[in-house]
């Protein structure tokens, strides 16, 4: 088995500062990290930013800022996020670097020596959120199918890469190789896709100043997605000593950007004779109104505010137990505090508690008789097995199977009616601590708070997660995780105060024309009289005629969306569910634009 190990999160695009979904994929890759570290591993973690490209330039210009100065103001943001977070990272790169230059040049050249670069002519979509370019058939009419935003045509001479030539070969890789795209339900969406014929890869921008000059002609720049692609062998010194030792790498990535890891980025590596990597697809975090978060839907959880409410401990435990890896997740506070009481202060913290409170009577314990009974609870290969399997989630509740062995183990042994107590105290001494070093990958400041309360200062390595022969003097006892109040957290949510009600200008209007959504099936295009323009999700229950001339009601100074690209200015009133839906309207003719009191 190789005794290194190398992790990569995406390099994230400075626009905007972090959201929920990039503090998600770093913690997920520091367990990762951690948990191969543990294994006595050397770990190479690399994360970053993307710092290049048509929507950096443009947030650029309009805050009147050069790139460069730009992107520092953000990188300050992302730098907080590691720090908060404990995101142990060992490289944090940034493509504006100049050994990132020397890398990206290097690889273009000897594709172009080898003739797998050609000048040609572009003509095409081009979404500058994602930086990709789509052929029409991917498209939503003209939208980006990640973004829903409309994409912008674009035909100008460019360089390419022969992508095309590397597509049987790469078919059969990720046939061949089981664990290049995980999980499997992504692999077999990638190869779907390479059933139609691959066109050649776009190397180039003309028009944008922002980038790293492309080597065979100056007048290009290298487009984005090959210059953040060639991070991952930046990072690890390609093609020295560090590559020679750590590659190929574990790629923790989510699931809109698959496609350019394994097919953009493996046909680059089949042409260019490095081993391809394996590629671990993380889901989403949903908002809590189930849309996906993300900057440009502007419905993001921000983990500053987040890292200010909650101890980043309970945070990190929330994600990686709540959300099975590879599937996408909900993320409600709600949900983090009750795992936070029910989960960090009762089962784990109190056990501590009770336990250090109980030693201290004693001054100090030395070692006793291990008690197998409680120690084969403990299933470490299980955990092992379900790590290995990326199980994150899986492996933590298997951990949290023995803390709650030692709960009832405590229960049932009553140390506090003992005559000697000092055998029972011992073994959860020991299982504490053990429990200590497992959790390290996943809470590492509750690794550490616990091991402070034991008195020890452990090698975080899985050799010792089996009873040792030490002598315990504890030191003093803490709170681990403070109960978190959810009553009043609810009782304030779930009122609407007469004032918020109030703001509502709530009207009544007739519909006069209804169109069908050009980007979506189930939203109509509702025309009102007074002159208004509404975007309604009442397809599948309503027929356009027995819409016209209808009398509705409906929030008219609701701040104007655009939904799916088309402007919706109010939110008429319905009632229902998925399946059933009825409109609300007055009982009787009224004149329009009636306000409701
Ligand atoms: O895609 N939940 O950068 P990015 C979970 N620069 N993960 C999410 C997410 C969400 N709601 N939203 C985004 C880029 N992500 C490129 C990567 S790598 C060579 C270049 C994930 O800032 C997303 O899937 O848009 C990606 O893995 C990472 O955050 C960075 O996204």
């Amino acid at each position: 088995m190789k005794d290194s190990f190398f992790v990569s999160s995406a390099i994230d695009y400075p626009s905007a500062p972090p959201h929920a979904g990039h503090m998600y994929e770093k913690i997920c890759c520091d367990v990762f990290a951690r948990w191969n570290r543990l294994q006595g591993k050397k770990v190479h973690f690399s994360t970053g930013l993307d710092c290049h490209g048509s929507k950096i330039a443009r947030c650029a210009k309009e805050t009147n800022k050069t790139p460069e100065e730009f992107v520092k103001t953000i990188e300050k943001f992302f730098l907080q996020l590691c720090k908060e977070y404990n995101i142990s990272y060992d490289d944090f790169i940034e493509t504006i670097e100049k050994r990132h230059k020397k890398v990206v040049v290097k690889m273009i050249k000897n594709l172009y020596k080898k003739g797998d670069i050609y000048k040609g002519k572009y003509s095409g979509y081009y979404c500058s959120d994602c930086e990709t370019y789509f052929p029409k058939e991917e498209l939503n009419g003209i939208y980006c199918p990640t973004h829903n935003k409309p994409t912008e045509f674009l035909e100008e001479e460019a360089y390419f890469f022969k992508m095309s030539k590397y597509q049987n070969k790469l078919i059969e890789h990720i046939k061949n190789n089981p664990n290049f795209i995980r999980p499997e339900k992504k692999k077999n969406e990638i190869l779907n896709r390479l059933k139609k014929p691959l066109h050649d890869f776009c190397l180039t921008r003309e028009k944008i100043a922002w980038g790293i000059p492309f080597p065979l002609d100056k007048k290009y720049i290298v487009s984005i997605w090959t210059d953040a692609l060639i991070n991952y062998l930046t990072t690890i010194n390609y093609p020295n000593k560090k590559f020679k030792e750590f590659w190929p790498a574990l790629h923790i990535i989510g699931t809109d950007i698959v496609w350019h890891h394994t097919v953009i980025w493996g046909t680059w590596l089949l042409a260019s004779n490095i081993k391809l990597p394996e590629v671990l697809v993380h889901g989403f975090i949903i908002s809590p109104t189930g849309e996906k978060m993300s900057k440009t839907q502007g419905n993001v959880v921000n983990p500053s505010e987040l890292a200010k409410k909650y101890q980043i401990d309970s945070i990190r435990y929330y994600l990686i137990r709540e959300i099975p890896f590879g599937e996408d997740g909900n993320f409600t506070e709600k949900k983090l505090i009750e795992r936070h009481n029910n989960e960090l202060a009762n089962d784990l913290g109190n056990l501590l508690q009770r336990i250090i409170i109980l030693v201290q009577k004693q001054k100090r314990i030395e070692p006793q008789k291990i008690d197998k009974n409680l120690f084969e609870k403990l299933d470490l290969e299980q955990i092992k097995k379900e790590m290995s399997n990326y199980e994150l989630h899986n492996a933590l509740s298997t951990i949290w199977k023995f803390i709650n062995e030692c709960n009832r183990y405590i229960n049932e042994n009553k140390p506090w009616e003992k005559e000697d107590p000092k055998p029972v105290l011992y073994n959860l001494l020991e299982a504490i601590r053990i429990i200590s070093i497992l959790l390290e990958p996943y809470m590492p400041e509750t690794s550490k708070k616990i091991q402070k309360q034991l008195n020890i200062k452990e090698d975080i390595n899985i050799k010792n997660c089996k009873p040792k022969r030490i002598t315990y003097k504890p030191g003093q006892p803490e709170i681990l995780f403070k109960k978190i109040e959810i009553k009043k957290m609810e009782e304030k949510k779930q009122y609407c105060s007469y004032e918020d009600f109030q703001k509502l200008d709530i009207r009544t209007a007739t519909i006069r024309d209804v169109k069908d959504h050009p980007n979506a099936d189930k939203l109509y295009i509702l025309e009102l009289e007074p002159k208004r323009k509404i975007v309604a999700g009442i397809k599948e229950f309503y027929k356009k005629e027995e819409l016209i001339n209808k009398q509705i009601i409906f929030i008219s100074n609701l701040e104007p969306k655009t939904i799916k690209g088309i402007e919706s200015q109010g939110m008429l009133l319905a009632a229902g569910d998925k399946n059933k839906c009825i409109l609300l309207c007055p009982d009787k003719k009224t004149e329009d634009n009636l306000k409701i009191k």
